[in-house]
């Protein structure tokens, strides 16, 4: 069966899965939402609905894709045998969920460690992927050489090319010394941009990218599910996802946007950089 076959199927899991998972947090959050533990800081937290979410997200993967390994942010680990690995984060922006703020999501990629042209730096390469924002209820999927999709509709991207007049996104890790070097890199980066925006939430960032309602986006510090299926969504709007210098798109450093202003974000990001050395 040749990728792109399968790539569409598994984006209509990915899809169904995602929106259903979404519509049961969404409903949780009406109904009032605690942190049930924290992670790498005081800040960085979950909730029993993220580990519910990954659970239902889990289940449902393992019935109809019984040979697939799976990837979960709050611990779900297992391993199969097709080649197709499920990296999923139930909840991203988990703290934007706490405080009933709207921008957050349930992301849902399907991932290969095949190398290929669009492998990020953790070694896996999404082919089919879904992000699901309950409070609007829009549902973003993409797969390799598909094309991206806002509820069916095509995504045609980004498409500024004048770094002054770009509406910029970026987000802050949830520890001081990475919060520390961020601030400076901000520094340098907000006098040159139209603005800034941070909501909280890369996979919501990086579709509103794909859908043109921000110019570019960048971060320091994701994980691979906060940015597994919405990289795969922008890169097939038609966005350039990119990381530092020649290095792959990931924690170093994801920046996403049209080539000119992507080009132009990476000098300055990592001059930046190479300033706090
Ligand atoms: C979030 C990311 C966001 C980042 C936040 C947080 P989470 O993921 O999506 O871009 O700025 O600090 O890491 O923790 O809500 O899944």
């Amino acid at each position: 069966m040749t990728e792109s076959v399968t790539a569409s199927a598994l984006v209509d899991i990915a899809g169904s899965l995602a929106r259903s998972v979404g519509q049961m947090i969404h409903e949780k959050r009406a109904a009032g939402v605690d942190v049930a533990a924290t992670k790498s800081s005081l800040t960085d937290v979950v909730t029993e609905a993220d580990r519910e979410a990954e659970r239902l997200l889990t289940e449902g993967l393992r019935s109809l894709r019984p040979e697939d390994a799976i990837l979960g942010e709050e611990g779900a680990s297992v391993a199969g045998t097709s080649g197709v690995t499920w990296v999923l984060d139930p909840i991203d922006g988990t703290v934007n969920y706490l405080y009933n703020l709207p921008a957050y999501a349930v992301s849902v990629a399907a991932t290969v460690t095949d190398g290929a042209p669009g492998t990020m730096s953790d070694g896996r390469r999404a082919i089919a992927g879904a992000v699901y924002v309950p409070t609007t209820g829009e549902l973003f999927t993409a797969w390799h050489g598909g094309g991206a999709y806002l509820d069916g509709a095509r995504l045609s991207g980004p498409a500024e090319t004048e770094l002054l007049s770009t509406l910029l996104a970026t987000g802050f890790g949830y520890t001081v010394e990475r919060r520390t070097e961020q601030v400076e890199v901000l520094r340098q980066v907000l006098p040159r941009v139209r603005d800034i925006r941070r909501m909280g939430s890369a996979a919501v960032d990086l579709c509103m990218l794909a859908a043109g309602r921000l110019d570019a986006y960048y971060e320091r510090g994701l994980q691979p599910w906060d940015y597994a299926a919405a990289a795969l969504i922008a890169r097939e709007s038609g966005a350039v996802v990119r990381g530092l210098g020649e290095n792959a798109p990931g924690e170093e450093l994801l920046i996403a946007g049209t080539p000119a202003i992507t080009a132009e974000l990476a000098g300055i990001i990592a001059e930046a950089y190479r300033t706090l050395q």
